[in-house]
């Protein structure tokens, strides 16, 4: 059998969190495990529409993604989660939440120069040309993880073995 947990990623925008969420959802999927994806998209165009970038709202909406997360884990599902949450402090608030080992912190590291690279919705460039506030890596900060389960180097793996490191770490961990 299967075990829920949450599978918490942060890393700075365009650090590949999303296509390693959606791709690490597929390959669950092949094995028959049910898991659910929370990202910005479905998260911050709904429930916490009223939340924007400053300290205290990303921290809002990492507590809030962390309840949903909760909710999801307690019905069985694996969920995914793919934020920046930039704050140590917020993250091990959502890691208080849950029981010991159930919530797996990854660290999608990217350098910055890479990410800026990538720009795909063209927003460190708004942010350097200082048309968008509070961006993190560019004008807000990003605290890079003191004890994650696992680090993922985007920069340097392709995304499915991305994907296959985290998958080889909750085989090994007792989740699948
Ligand atoms: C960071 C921002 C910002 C600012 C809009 N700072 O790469 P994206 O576009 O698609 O994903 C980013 C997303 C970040 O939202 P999160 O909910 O993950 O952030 S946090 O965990 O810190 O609460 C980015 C877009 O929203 N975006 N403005 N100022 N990212």
């Amino acid at each position: 059998g299967h075990k829920s947990c949450v599978i918490w990623m942060t890393g700075l925008s365009g650090s590949g969190k999303s296509s390693i969420a959606m791709e690490l959802e597929r390959q669950l999927y092949l094995m028959k495990i049910r898991s659910y994806v929370l990202d910005g998209d479905n998260v911050r165009q709904g429930l916490n529409r009223n939340l924007g970038f400053s300290p205290e709202d990303r921290k809002e909406n990492i507590r809030r993604v962390g309840e949903l997360a909760k909710l999801f884990t307690d019905a069985g599902l694996f969920t995914i989660s793919a934020f920046i949450s930039p704050y140590e402090e917020d993250r091990e608030l959502v890691r208080s939440m849950f029981q010991s080992g159930e919530f797996i912190e990854i660290y999608v590291s990217c350098s910055l120069s890479v990410c800026e690279s990538r720009d795909p919705k063209g927003l460190y460039k708004k942010a350097r040309a200082g048309k968008l506030p509070d961006f993190t890596g560019v004008s807000s900060p990003y605290e890079v993880p003191a004890h994650p389960e696992l680090i993922v180097e985007t920069d340097k793996l392709s995304l499915e073995v991305s994907v296959m490191r985290i998958i080889d770490f909750l085989k090994g961990a007792g989740f699948i």
